[in-house]
């Protein structure tokens, strides 16, 4: 599942190929006597988004479905962001008020929104301790974990496919000394939940990245971060499905940005998961607040892993924090020195693959995959495939990687045996054939040519058991 593409996102031209249509749009504009801003505003490297994807990353806001009829307001949306996080609309009260009873209204006008426009979709979150629904406050115990993963399935089927990325479950650990998990309805209904929340999101969209997402995990000294970072290790390690971590980076005198905050952000990448900032703001104004926001962008673009940035609302009036002032649009949609600094470091960052993901400062050994993992042997002139298995009692999701021989490949099939009693009720990236026993995958029309050495990934959902598979892969 991971890795450090960003899927689905408006990709700029290159920017040679920027600067000639630069050139074009410019005579254009010129010959129709049109302003010349018209003809910039549209180019690599003169938006957020169309910048940050030169850099093989997104940069998004936050967007409340109800400032979607403001036209200022979606004037700088359309033009600056290329992904978008449903503010309020795709927490638990407002996606199903009542139990069993789901309300996409506000959460799909933001979708259809974003996504009619190139943008790509955070969905956030789907397992909370706050902005539950009276009923499912109410709840405890064995009720309240199954009304809480029918949540996730329901939630996560419905956006199959149209989000990107989910905050599958958010805000779970205390703050302060310790690094204790936060005491709440679903914490009491057992440790596992989290990990319970994360399977049942990874059967319902096997495709989203599935992240956690909490805030006071920048500073790398502090509890929760350090908490936070053994649980996404035990994960890796016990072949949990997670792919990244959210910080939210809420930033203020209180809570300041911290510098060591890079540190943080590569340690968690080095257990193999991507890093999202995911609910940016930053207290403050001027240069000050400009730096801060510099200092933030340059230490995502170090990390290859950093996949994206999002900034918690577009306008200082929109932020939850208004009084701070801590967005990169003043109330009148004017760009702030904030907005400069982050465009500025964007355009002046390095690549979409920057550095070599540096150890933290508490270098562990790097846990395995997903278990269990067959080794593909030595490439000869065919093709390799290895299965990582994310098993549950009743069901398993399975990503083969296929790995073309010194030949290249012009197509591929992975044949396996399923243990008795497995059954296989879903796939991607591939053609399948046969559910049960002997079955085979073929390549999809778009990944069956392979070069040398090099590498793609199809995947299965099935029902049953299965704790390993035994893949072969012949190359055509
Ligand atoms: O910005 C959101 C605000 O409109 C809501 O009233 C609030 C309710 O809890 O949630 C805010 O967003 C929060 C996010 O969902 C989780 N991290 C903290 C954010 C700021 O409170």
């Amino acid at each position: 599942m991971s890795n450090t593409s960003v899927p689905d996102i408006r990709r700029p031209k290159t920017r040679a190929g920027a600067r000639i249509a630069l050139v074009s749009l410019t005579a254009a504009a010129l010959a129709a006597g049109a302003a010349l801003t018209v003809a910039t505003s549209a180019n690599a490297g003169t938006t957020l988004g169309a910048s940050a994807a030169e850099r093989g990353r997104y940069f998004g806001a936050a967007v409340a479905a109800n400032k979607l009829s403001d036209s200022a307001y979606t004037t700088i949306l359309n033009r600056e962001f290329n992904s978008v996080t449903p503010e309020n609309e795709m927490k638990i009260d407002a996606t199903e008020p009542q139990q069993g009873q789901f309300n996409f209204t506000n959460a799909d006008r933001i979708v259809s929104h974003a996504r009619s426009r190139g943008m790509q979709v955070r969905g956030h979150t789907l397992a909370w301790h706050s902005q539950q629904p009276g009923w499912m406050q109410n709840m405890s115990g064995a009720a309240l974990r199954t009304a809480m993963l029918n949540h996730v399935t329901q939630v996560a089927t419905h956006y199959r496919g149209q989000v990107v990325a989910w905050d599958v479950v958010n805000e779970a650990f205390a703050d302060g000394n310790g690094g204790a998990r936060r005491d709440s309805n679903l914490q009491r209904t057992g440790n596992d939940w989290i990990e319970a929340a994360f399977r049942a999101a990874r059967a319902a969209d096997p495709a989203a990245k599935l992240c956690y997402n909490d805030y006071n995990t920048d500073n790398w000294t502090w509890d929760k971060t350090q908490a936070v970072y053994r649980m996404v290790q035990d994960f890796k390690q016990r072949g949990v499905p997670i792919d990244c971590v959210g910080l939210q980076s809420h930033f203020n005198s209180g809570s300041p940005y911290p510098s060591n905050y890079r540190t943080t952000l590569s340690s968690f990448a080095a257990l193999g998961v991507d890093v999202q900032i995911t609910e940016l703001d930053i207290e403050g104004s001027g240069t000050t607040q400009a730096n801060t926001y510099r200092n933030v962008v340059n230490d995502c673009l170090a990390v290859a892993r950093c996949t994206g940035i999002t900034v918690w609302g577009i306008r200082d009036t929109d932020s939850w924090r208004a009084s701070g002032t801590p967005l990169l649009f003043d109330g009148s949609g004017n760009k702030k020195p904030a907005y400069d600094a982050v465009l500025s470091a964007l355009n002046n960052g390095a690549g979409p693959n920057p550095t070599t993901t540096p150890p933290g400062p508490n270098p562990t050994t790097t846990p395995p995959g997903p278990n269990p993992t067959t080794t593909p042997p030595p490439a000869g002139a065919g093709c390799t495939a290895s299965v990582s298995l994310n098993s549950w009692s009743a069901g398993f999701v399975a990503t083969v990687r296929v790995t073309a021989g010194s030949s290249g490949t012009s197509g591929w099939t992975v044949s396996l045996t399923l243990p008795s009693g497995a059954t296989v009720t879903n796939s991607w990236n591939t053609s399948a054939s046969g559910t049960s026993g002997a079955v085979r995958f073929s390549n999809a029309t778009h990944n069956g040519r392979i070069a040398a050495g090099q590498s793609t990934e199809f995947g299965f959902q099935g029902t049953g058991s299965a704790s390993s598979l035994t893949p072969t892969c012949t190359a055509s």
